[in-house]
C-alpha cells in the first residue's frame, strides 16, 4: 500500500508517517521548502527509512502543478491532507495564506485524484474550530459550523468541498473532524506546549515567569499519536463519510496549566500571568467532542487521557531544558525566556 502524506513533517505528518510504515505502507510526503531544514519531528523515520520505505519531497500546497505531477507519478492508494497554516491566531494576522492554503490545497488535490484515478481514497484534516465555540453541548457530525477565524472559515470550506467531490464524482473522500490534540511534537507556540515547555524551563531554572492570553477557554484534547489512527481507520471504512475525533472531556487552559506546574511542585497562580497581547480577535470559547460515531463504527478510541498527556508533554520537556541549561551553562546558546515572535 502506498501513502501520499502532505504536511509530512508536521505534528500529526510525522505520527501519521510512522504509524503507516509500521503497517507496512510506502509512505511519499511533502516538505515545504523554507530557509533553514524543518524535519526534526522525521529524522528518526528519514535516517532509517528514507529511500527505502520513506520518499520527501520539496512541495507547497498553492502549486497544484507540483501536487498533480507527484500524485501522477507515485499514484498512491491513500492521500492524507493534513499540511495548513494550522495556528488560528496567525489566521488573523496571515488571512489570505492561511485561506489559499486551505482551500485551494485540497481543491488542487482533489482535482489530481479526480484527473489522474478516481480511487485514490482521500482524508482531508477538518477541525473542530469549525464549530466556532457557542454550544456548551458535546458536538458530534450533526452540530452546527460556526467558523470564527479565517482558518476556521477555509477549514469549512475545504470540508465542504471533500463532501462535495464524495458526492458529485462517486470518490471516496472522508473529513475528520479532529478536536485538540497534543503531544511533544506540537509546535511550540500552541498553548499546550507553551505550557509545558515553560515548565521544563521553569523547573531547571532558565525561565521566570509564563505569559498566556484567555486562559478560560476549553477544549477537548487528546494524544496526537491516538488520532492517527483515526486517520487510517477512516480510509479503511466501507465507504466514505464525515468523522468526530475527540476524548468527549474538556478542559481549560487554565486546568491544563494547573495540572502541568503541579507535576514540578509549584502553583501555577504563582508563574503566570495573562496579557492582552495574546488574546484574539475572536475566540472559540467551548469546545467538547462526542466521539461515538467514530467509537462504534471504527473501533477506534482515545488511548490516553488528560493527566498522561500532561505528564508526557511535562516530561518531554524538562528534558529539553536540561538539554538547554547545559548548553547555556557552556555559553553556546544565549538565553531566550520567551519567544519575541509567539503569535499567542
Ligand atoms: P502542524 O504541525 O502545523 O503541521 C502543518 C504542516 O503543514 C507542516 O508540515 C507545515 O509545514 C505544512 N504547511 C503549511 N503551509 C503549507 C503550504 N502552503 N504548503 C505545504 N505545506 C504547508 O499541524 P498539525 O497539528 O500536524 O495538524 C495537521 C492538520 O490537521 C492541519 O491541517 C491542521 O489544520 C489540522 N488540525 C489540527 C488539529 C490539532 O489539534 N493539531 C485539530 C484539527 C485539525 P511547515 O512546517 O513548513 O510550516
Ligand atoms: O493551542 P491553541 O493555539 O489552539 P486552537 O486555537 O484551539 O487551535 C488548535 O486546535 C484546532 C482544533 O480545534 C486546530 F484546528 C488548530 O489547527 C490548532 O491545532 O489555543 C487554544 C486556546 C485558545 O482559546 C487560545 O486563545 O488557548 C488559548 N490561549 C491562551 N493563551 C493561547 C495562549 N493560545 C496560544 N496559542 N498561545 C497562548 O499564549
Amino acid at each position: 500500500m502506498k501513502a501520499f502524506i502532505t504536511g509530512i513533517n508536521g505534528q500529526d505528518g510525522s505520527y501519521l508517517a510512522e504509524y503507516l510504515i509500521n503497517k507496512n505502507y510506502e509512505v511519499h510526503g511533502t516538505i515545504r521548502r523554507s530557509s533553514s531544514i524543518n524535519t526534526e519531528k522525521i529524522d528518526h523515520l528519514i535516517s532509517e527509512h528514507q529511500g527505502k520505505e520513506l520518499f520527501l519531497y520539496y512541495s507547497d500546497l498553492l502549486d497544484s502543478s507540483s501536487l498533480t505531477n507527484l500524485i501522477s507519478k507515485i499514484n498512491p492508494n491513500e492521500v492524507y491532507n493534513l499540511a495548513a497554516q494550522s495556528h488560528v491566531a496567525v489566521s488573523f494576522q496571515n488571512p489570505l495564506f492561511t485561506t489559499e492554503t486551505s482551500t485551494v490545497g485540497p481543491l488542487s488535490l482533489l482535482e489530481s485524484i479526480r484527473n489522474v484515478n478516481k480511487e485514490i481514497k482521500f482524508y482531508q484534516a477538518s477541525s473542530s474550530e469549525m464549530y466556532g465555540g457557542s454550544l456548551r453541548e458535546p458536538l458530534d457530525e450533526d452540530s452546527k459550523f460556526e467558523p470564527k477565524s479565517p482558518y476556521a472559515a477555509a477549514k469549512v470550506f475545504a470540508f465542504d468541498i471533500t463532501k462535495i467531490y464524495r458526492e458529485s464524482y462517486n470518490m471516496f473522500t472522508s473529513n475528520g473532524i479532529l478536536f485538540n490534540h497534543e503531544s511533544p511534537r506540537r509546535g511550540e507556540t500552541f498553548v499546550t506546549r507553551k505550557i509545558s515547555k515553560a515548565v521544563g524551563r521553569i523547573h531547571v531554572g532558565i525561565q521566570e515567569k509564563l505569559t498566556l492570553g484567555n486562559l478560560d477557554s476549553y477544549r477537548d484534547w487528546g494524544f496526537a499519536g491516538d488520532y492517527v489512527k483515526g486517520m487510517w481507520k477512516m480510509l479503511q471504512y466501507p465507504q466514505p463519510e464525515d468523522w468526530v475525533i475527540a476524548t468527549g472531556e474538556t478542559y481549560s487552559s487554565k486546568d491544563f496549566t494547573k495540572e502541568a506546574f503541579g507535576l514540578i511542585g509549584l502553583n501555577h497562580e504563582e508563574y503566570i500571568t495573562s496579557s492582552e497581547k495574546y488574546f484574539r480577535p475572536n475566540e472559540v470559547d467551548y469546545l467538547l467532542g462526542n466521539p461515538k460515531k467514530a467509537l462504534d463504527n471504527l473501533g477506534w478510541k482515545p488511548e490516553t487521557d488528560f493527566k498522561e498527556l500532561v505528564k508526557m508533554m511535562v516530561n518531554h520537556d524538562i528534558n529539553e531544558a536540561k538539554k538547554e541549561y547545559t548548553l547555556l551553562k557552556e555559553k553556546l546558546i544565549s538565553p531566550t525566556w520567551e519567544s519575541s515572535v509567539d503569535p499567542g
